[in-house]
């Protein structure tokens, strides 16, 4: 659940910070089994991407409703929120940048932020599990913060879309391993050239609410034998009428 300062800044920026979400040694664990369900190949680049991460076993799976950090994304999507995709992106130092993308509603259907009445709710979310740190200056995630709410989305500067520039405007939010960042794809966001000594490791769950699908496919069941109930009823497909609410709440 956000605290008053948490709602505060997320309808301010577009993203949050949740710190300490896993220990190092978590962190640690996620790493070294990651470097065993995906090992790297000679022929990859400084930047590597992997699907559905969350076949990688438990560890990586039970991230999906970490109790840490569901009730911000019941809070922020609704109570029938669904896990949409995951992946990773590990990048080396010298790993390029991607361009700045998302924003409300520029190209994707469900890019979208809305406050009415109290409650805030937003199209496909981002749960980014930092499994190393990001210093000031590192690169790795950035966002221009508030451009969630923006009226001007064509109006950002080719070279700052590209990220040849880096405005002001742009922010490269520093984080530490075991941190989750929490952001909403109608946020303007993207990826800044790696530049920390260490490689960078995050793994991106993805949500949306009941009724839309950023994937082409949704999630097979059979693949996840262990699955809690929640997390079956997180998985489910898309569906007003059919998705049930995750966890029990009156809202
Ligand atoms: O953390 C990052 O590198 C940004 C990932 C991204 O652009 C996205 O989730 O759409």
């Amino acid at each position: 659940m956000l605290s008053d300062e948490e709602k505060f800044r997320f309808d301010l920026e577009g993203y949050l910070i949740i710190p300490g979400v896993l220990s190092l040694a978590e962190c640690a664990q996620l790493s070294e089994l990651s470097d065993a369900a995906w090992p790297q190949q000679p022929h990859d680049g400084a930047f590597r991407r992997a699907a559905q991460v969350s076949l990688w076993g438990n560890n990586f799976s039970n991230l999906m409703d970490h109790p840490k950090v569901l009730p911000y994304l019941i809070d922020l999507i609704g109570p029938r929120a669904r896990l949409d995709h995951d992946y990773a992106i590990y990048m080396q130092r010298g790993a390029p940048s991607q361009p700045i993308h998302g924003g409300p509603m520029r190209y994707e259907s469900d890019h979208w932020y809305h406050y009415n009445d109290g409650v805030m709710r937003n199209g496909l979310m981002v749960a980014t599990w930092v499994l190393t740190d990001a210093k000031p200056g590192d690169g790795g995630f950035v966002c221009v913060p508030g451009s969630h709410k923006t009226n001007f989305i064509n109006l950002l500067p080719e070279d700052a879309q590209s990220q040849d520039a880096m405005p002001e405007y742009v922010r490269q939010p520093a984080v530490n391993a075991g941190d989750v960042i929490l952001f909403t794809e109608a946020l303007m966001h993207g990826t800044r050239a790696w530049q920390g000594s260490d490689e960078r490791r995050v793994l991106l769950f993805k949500y949306s609410p009941p009724h839309s699908s950023w994937a082409k496919q949704g999630y097979d069941l059979n693949d996840y034998p262990d699955a809690t109930a929640q997390q079956r009823r997180l998985m489910a497909p898309p569906s007003v009428e059919d998705h049930a609410k995750v966890i029990d709440t009156k809202s």
